[in-house]
């Protein structure tokens, strides 16, 4: 059971590291004002203290914007910055035991379907998005399982309903390609992150987006 629609459509995934040096809350919010509808921080290597003061500094921003924040797999930043959502791998806390959590258990939950196998278990069924992950092989995350193409996009949309993110490798070139593909929304990192005007590229993702 979905908690949550999902009227999203560009999705940043950010970190202070593929921010290449420049200020991520800035990138953020330039990001917000090219059109980003909806952020989530995904910051690997801190410590869950070091995590919670950047997401806590980032929700200022999301908030003033109307924007929700999403927390990579960490319940306590969440649950701390009563972020909007958590979204959590395919090796990370199930769903399942999310929705157990009375502080997350509101919250939007994206899970990253990494192979086909995981469409038949209750944990796709309790998210409220899917993350095909990755669509194209990426530097940005090298830890990779499948890699889904647009093929693999589409046979995912004819074995769910769920909304579908579409995250790795997406840019302007084929972003239009993805969403044709069957993908609802589009998350991407480098392509805003390590833009030299990351509110352009925002925006002209948006645009194409909503060609
Ligand atoms: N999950 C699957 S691929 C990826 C994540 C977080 C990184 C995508 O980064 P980029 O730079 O948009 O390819
Ligand atoms: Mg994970």
């Amino acid at each position: 059971m979905s908690l949550h629609s999902f009227p999203y459509q560009l999705y940043l995934v950010i970190s202070e590291a593929d921010c290449m040096g420049k200020n991520f809350l800035k990138v953020a919010e330039q990001a917000i004002l090219g059109g980003v509808d909806i952020i989530q921080l995904r910051e690997k290597s801190d410590s869950t203290e070091k995590f919670l003061q950047k997401a806590l500094k980032l929700t200022e921003i999301t908030a003033k914007y109307g924007i929700p924040l999403i927390i990579n797999d960490n319940m306590k930043v969440a649950e701390k910055v009563n972020s909007a959502g958590i979204h959590v791998g395919n090796s990370d806390t199930a769903p399942t035991d999310l929705r157990k959590q009375p502080a997350i258990r509101d919250k939007i939950i994206g899970y990253s379907v990494e192979h086909l196998m995981q469409l038949e278990n209750e944990q796709t069924a309790v998210s409220d998005y899917l993350g095909i992950s990755p669509v194209f092989r990426t530097q940005t995350k090298t830890d990779t399982v499948t890699e889904w193409g647009f093929e693999g996009i589409t046979k995912i949309r004819q074995l769910t309903d769920k909304p579908l993110v579409a995250i790795g490798s997406i840019h302007l070139e084929n972003a239009r390609a993805v969403l044709n593909a069957g993908a609802d929304c589009l998350a991407v990192v480098s392509a805003i992150c390590s833009a030299d005007d990351p509110q352009r590229a925002a925006y002209e993702l948006k645009n194409e987006i909503l060609k």
